[in-house]
């Protein structure tokens, strides 16, 4: 039996702009994924997130499934553009009571709610004035922390900052992926700090409360033990990880990825005093893991003409492990997943871990035997991880439903729950079962 200690957070997790819908409703307005979302050619068949699972209006029935699956917490985000539309100035008051009923709604299931204050929704005047390319939006994003904060410190213990601005920097900043949809490598290495001042300004203004960050590190290996290999495996560490991981912990970026990124940028934009407010200390730090990498210094010499989220290291070959696929085309290697988890805390002086997401994406529909077999393999490797001294406190399954996939529009399933785009009819996978079950027994 892999049981997990009883105090172990059970839950599953979801985001705003990905099932909310009600685009336009009750003063929100357009964020950096409705404008890209509109373009066309951005987003697989046109799809944007205008109506997604509809969310916003079917709250409770979506938080009574969540309490018939046992769950017992649940991660969500906060729509930046509900609750101050413009990105700075007033606040929004009927998005923020969207929230207040969202999390009444939980507590009187018993399921605890776990915020993220910023999951990829950047209120589109901020992007107009810079991005997260430019300072200002640091302060901006804790001005706008702290109003929710203080909407719901009362009933809210743990609190996220950030998902991933790895993938807001890079795939919104260097690749054109993601919105804003830029293609300026220079600026995805400020958005990363400036990503991570936010963070540490909005920590402090929430004291009191316990805060942590999410991040989505790369487990990455050589694909042998030659120098270019191991050289490759550190480039891509240092620009996919130890850029953030090293100012959070360590106050500090790595010297190896200043010296990588020396071509790309200086590192001017970051001011006396910047490192210290990013280093204040996390009361959790927050992982989404699905596949690892592996990776060869035998690439290109020259840098592909295709833009790469690598910045830095654009010449590095990413190489087939030979195992299954997901949908999105992920490999599927639960291993990384536990040498992930005991890297960070042996590297890190991390207090407490959480998996804040995991999960794949399948195409069946009520029966996805390899769903639940994703989830068990990776479940056994959170337990690995816990036997070897982790402090791994929880983990949230992405994600409660199927829902909008960023450039995959809704053709990536990911849900523990079925969702009918054309109904809205929400069917629990027999993985919504076997989860249950897993909560239930607490393990495996
Ligand atoms: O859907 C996303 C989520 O928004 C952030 N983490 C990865 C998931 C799957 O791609």
């Amino acid at each position: 039996m892999n049981t997990f200690d009883p105090g172990f957070l059970w839950g599953a997790a979801t985001s705003s702009y990905q099932i909310e819908g009600a685009s336009a409703e009750d003063g929100r307005e357009p964020s950096i994924w409705d404008v890209f979302a509109a373009q066309p050619g951005n987003v697989r068949d046109g799809d944007t997130g205008d109506v997604a699972c509809d969310h916003y209006h079917r709250y409770r029935d979506d938080v009574a499934l969540m309490a018939e699956l046992g769950l017992r917490a649940y991660r969500f985000s906060v729509a930046w553009p509900r609750v101050q539309p413009r990105g700075s100035g007033a606040v929004n008051q009927r998005g923020l009571d969207f929230y207040r009923r969202l999390v009444d709604e939980l507590l009187s299931r018993r399921i605890e709610p776990w915020p993220t204050l910023y999951h990829w929704d950047l209120p589109q005047p901020l992007e107009d004035a810079g991005g997260w390319a430019a300072r200002d939006t640091a302060l901006r994003f804790a001005d706008y922390a702290a109003a929710v904060h203080d909407a719901l410190a009362d009933r809210v213990t743990n609190w996220t900052t950030l998902n991933e601005p790895w993938c807001s920097a890079f795939l919104g900043y260097a690749t054109g992926e993601h919105a804003p949809g830029r293609r300026e490598p220079a600026a995805a290495i400020r958005a990363v700090h400036h990503l991570l001042l936010g963070h540490g300004m909005a920590a402090s203004a929430m004291s009191g409360s316990r805060v942590g960050i999410t991040l989505n590190p790369t487990q990455v290996s050589p694909a042998t033990g030659s120098a270019e290999d191991l050289d490759a495996a550190r480039r891509i560490d240092g620009v996919a990880n130890r850029i953030f991981l090293d100012p959070l912990f360590r106050a500090a970026y790595p010297a190896d990825v200043v010296e990588d990124l020396t071509e790309v940028t200086g590192f001017e934009h970051v001011r006396d005093g910047d490192l210290k407010v990013i280093a204040a200390p996390l009361d959790f730090l927050g992982v989404n893991y699905y596949t690892p990498a592996i990776v060869s210094g035998d690439g290109p010499a020259h840098p592909p003409a295709k833009p790469s989220p690598y910045v830095g290291a654009e010449t590095v070959r990413f190489v087939d492990g030979g195992r299954p696929r997901t949908t999105m085309g992920w490999e599927v290697d639960e291993s990384g997943l536990s040498d992930l988890l005991v890297r960070l805390a042996r590297d890190y002086p991390v207090t407490a871990l959480y998996v804040t997401e995991n999960g794949a994406a399948y195409d069946d529909e009520a029966h996805d035997a390899d769903r639940i077999a994703y989830l068990d393999g990776h479940l056994r490797a959170c337990h690995d991880a816990v036997a070897k001294g982790v402090p791994l406190r929880g983990y949230f399954a992405w994600s409660l439903l199927d829902n909008f996939e960023w450039a995959y529009g809704y053709s990536q399933r990911f849900g523990l729950v079925h969702v009918d785009f054309a109904t809205q009819r929400r069917t629990p996978k027999d993985s919504a079962r076997w989860y249950a079950e897993v909560i239930r027994r607490g393990g495996l």
